[in-house]
């Protein structure tokens, strides 16, 4: 793969492009039309949306470079958009955000690709991740080195981001409920970033140029945009218009993965992938080392599978205080916490601080046990995936005794992270200067956060974790490849294996990796009770969603007892549902 993509972001997907533009009259799109007149006083000049997920199985994998199996759902975030043209007096473009949802007041914010995300707000604000997609959208232009020409020609938008947007939000992807609401919102803001610059997917530009042929004007083919590896788009005949670049939906997801890092989460990227690449019917196996790439996963026949939210709130900067009040050692480890944040002149709140403690912890473990491994290039490691490469073909299973061998000793405190390393672990956060920032800057902090989960006994269990996760992965797919044309007796079987596998992802995610909550205990225990073949925590976990596979033909005894056991009288419209694959992201265009 050639080209200035390469440093920065996963290669594309090759034949991964924009499903095709079509505005279902019923669509949720449709219903914005009449809201966004009133809230903007003009009619929207097009329509994006992007689905929430629900991971199947592979959790706290994706950031250490294995692979994960989610699917995206029906519920989606949609966005009715219009171009304000630019101010006759020279004023800079704004981006005015209204969402449907009054708990997210509207927000403006000046149309500029460089201006910081969050603002004053410091990224606490869901405009922060419309921001997000935004800035994604210019970053990407620039990187894969788009003319002004394949933009048709809107040279001054690149330089001072585009002109005003008016945009209306609606969502029906619960927030911090695991299904990624975050990510839908990044994978909309680009969509809706790009298609107001003029980058279009390809049935688009197709239609359009059948359109100009049909009308006699000589159209040039499409230019892809940010997929150099193609081959140079034919040259354009002199007089014609020039091509509408257009999109492929694996850049549209890796612009998305990198561009939800400006929020300060250390993000993976199985949410965005399976946001921007589903495809209707279909689980996704997305694939990160060598490349970001995706496989469609078929589901055997007659399985379901049943989302249901424990109502505890897995926001990111709530899910902490979850995850530390629920414990005995709680309170003293958060008003640690807190002191260390304080100190740091954070938010004791904030994201950053929290979610990246997994990723820390992972790429911490993963270094000494390369070091372990006796690897030369041991320091260079930032991934278990990068350690398991350098093991000469240890299996997933081995890897995960190397870990408990390895891993499992006295807890390390920084001095004893250096003497180990023989240099300072900060070193090893370069690319994530605001982990280095909330996580080197305090050796307390440090302390606390080792002595309690990482490296000692700690470390261990994250790299076992993500070893036998990502075996579960593997076998999670092979089980549904196998199943494939199966009668229902067999498929039966494959069933019964897919439920024994995400109830060991669960175990792992509890025993090792520590972000279950009380809530999703009592839950998954339910949906067993109620008939589950097997059930799991799904997302980052401290709470939000489980997914449960059930056979179809028990789903309604099924979500009878969950109703009975677990919700009783919080049960509401909504907090339980069954899912089937749906498709990814995309534009719809008024007719
Ligand atoms: P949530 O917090 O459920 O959106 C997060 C990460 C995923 C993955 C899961 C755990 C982001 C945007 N999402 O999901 O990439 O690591 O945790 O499997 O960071
Ligand atoms: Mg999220």
């Amino acid at each position: 793969m050639a080209g200035a993509l390469q440093t920065s972001l996963p290669p594309p997907l090759p034949q991964q492009e924009l499903p095709i533009p079509s505005l279902h009259p019923d669509s949720c799109c449709a219903s914005l039309r009449e809201p966004f007149v009133e809230a903007f006083g003009v009619q929207p000049q097009f329509y994006v949306s992007a689905p929430g997920r629900v991971n199947l199985i592979g959790e706290h994998v994706d950031y250490s470079g294995y692979s994960v199996l989610p699917c995206a759902l029906e519920l989606a975030i949609h966005m009715a958009v219009a171009l304000v043209p630019p101010d006759p007096a020279g004023e800079e473009g704004v981006l005015t955000l209204q969402n449907v949802d009054r708990r997210f007041p509207r927000r403006t914010l000046p149309a500029d690709p460089l201006a910081p995300v969050g603002g004053a707000n410091g990224g606490h604000d869901w405009s922060g991740y419309f921001q997000c997609g935004y800035k994604g959208v210019f970053d990407h232009v620039r990187e894969a080195g788009l003319l002004h020409k394949q933009l048709n020609g809107r040279a001054a938008m690149l330089a001072r981001g585009t002109p005003g947007l008016c945009v209306l939000v609606s969502s029906n992807v619960p927030p911090a409920g695991g299904l990624s609401s975050s990510s839908a919102l990044v994978v909309a803001s680009a969509l809706a970033t790009a298609r107001a610059l003029g980058i279009t997917s390809p049935e688009a530009a197709a239609a359009a140029a059948a359109a100009a042929a049909a009308a006699g004007v000589a159209a040039p083919p499409p230019a892809a945009a940010g997929t150099p590896d193609r081959g140079a788009p034919a040259k354009a005949p002199e007089e014609a218009a020039p091509a509408p670049a257009v999109l492929p939906r694996g850049v549209l997801a890796a612009l998305a993965i990198r561009a939800e890092r400006y929020i300060g989460v250390m993000s993976g990227g199985m949410d965005q992938t399976a946001s921007a690449c589903s495809d209707a019917g279909s689980a996704l196996h997305v694939e990160f080392v060598p490349e970001l790439s995706v496989e469609k996963v078929a589901l055997p026949r007659g399985a379901a599978f049943v989302v249901c939210n424990s109502l505890a709130s897995a926001e990111k900067a709530v899910s902490a205080l979850l995850h530390y009040n629920k414990r005995s050692r709680a309170a003293t480890q958060h008003t640690l916490q807190r002191e260390s944040a304080k100190a740091l002149g954070i938010h004791p709140l904030s994201p950053i601080l929290f979610h990246s403690l997994e990723v820390v912890e992972c790429r911490l473990a993963a270094v000494l046990l390369a070091r372990a491994l006796g690897a030369p290039e041991w320091r260079a490691v930032r991934t278990l995936r990068a350690t398991a490469d350098l093991s000469e073909g240890l299996s997933l299973e081995q890897l995960a005794g190397l870990a408990r061998a390895q891993l499992a000793g006295g807890a390390y405190t920084v001095a004893a992270l250096r003497d180990a390393l023989g240099f300072d672990p900060r070193d090893l956060f370069g690319d994530a200067p605001k982990a280095v920032d909330v996580l080197g800057a305090s050796d307390d902090f440090w302390l606390q956060v080792c002595a309690r989960r990482c490296c000692g006994g700690g470390g261990g269990d994250r790299a076992v974790h993500v070893f036998t996760e990502a075996a579960r992965v593997l076998q999670f797919r092979d089980v549904c490849s196998a199943s494939a044309g199966d009668t229902n007796g067999d498929a039966r079987a494959a069933l019964a294996r897919l439920g024994e596998l995400m109830d060991a992802s669960h175990a792992s995610c509890r025993d090792h990796f520590d972000c279950s909550c009380p809530e999703l205990e009592a839950l998954v225990k339910a949906a067993k009770a109620g008939g589950a073949l097997g059930a799991r925590l799904t997302g980052a976990g401290w709470g939000g969603c489980t997914v449960s596979v059930v056979p179809e033909e028990g789903v309604e005894a099924f979500m009878a007892s969950v109703k009975r056991e677990y919700y009783g009288d919080r049960y509401t419209e909504g907090v339980m549902f069954a899912t089937k694959p749906a498709r990814g992201a995309a534009i719809y265009e008024p007719t």
